[in-house]
């Protein structure tokens, strides 16, 4: 039923897509910055935005939701019929990868999350020092996922580097899937 529904949408060029990662990883600023806005002037999400951005000839309604430990348990209720998640690293942040590689192992288990494509983008690589795609890939265990089409690219909300490139690659994924089925 759900795949029927995801169908439908793709077919109206439509695409939910799921905006988590950690708090502070950069979600909100790289929603900003595909949207053109001032990245100058994020604050801690409560709750969540939905933005929609036409992009490719789709249009992508972009679920950010907060990310604090407190309200993770919250982010079940945004599932509902999810094309795609994007799930945000902080490449500066690897004192908290363990707890990063947890909540994204627990993520995909959720069975209202199988069937969508999960991108990683590993933000904040403008910043010297930062991990390698490499580290985040192996701290993240991602060659051990079968379960979920992924893709990892580094990033950067400030610059805007590599935000169009994950975009295309989950419209280009959806896309493919729809012609799988
Ligand atoms: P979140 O929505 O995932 O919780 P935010 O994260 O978008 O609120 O960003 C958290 C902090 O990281 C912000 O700084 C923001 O400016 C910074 N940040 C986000 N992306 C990047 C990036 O690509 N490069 C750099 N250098 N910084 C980034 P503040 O200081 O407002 O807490
Ligand atoms: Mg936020």
């Amino acid at each position: 039923m759900l795949s029927i529904l995801r169908k439908a949408r793709l077919k109206d060029k439509e695409m939910r897509i799921l905006m988590l990662g950690l708090d502070n990883a950069g979600k909100t600023t790289i929603v900003k910055k595909i949207m053109h806005e001032d990245v100058n002037t994020v604050s801690p999400t409560l709750g969540f935005i939905i933005k929609t951005i036409d992009f490719r000839g789709y249009k992508l309604n972009i679920w950010d939701v907060g990310g604090q430990k407190t309200i993770r348990s919250y982010w079940r209720n945004y599932f509902e019929k999810t094309d795609a998640l994007i799930w945000v690293v902080d490449a500066t942040d690897r004192i908290r990868m363990e707890d990063c590689r947890a909540e994204l192992r627990g993520l995909l288990l959720e069975e209202r999350l199988s069937g969508s494509s999960l991108l990683v983008f590993v933000n904040k690589t403008d910043i010297t020092g930062c991990m390698s795609v490499e580290e985040v890939t192996n701290g993240l265990e991602l060659p051990q996922i079968h379960t979920h089409r992924w893709m990892v690219f580094p990033c950067s909300a400030m610059t805007g580097k590599n935000l169009e490139e994950g975009l295309d690659w989950v419209v280009q994924d959806a896309r493919d899937r729809l012609f799988l089925y």
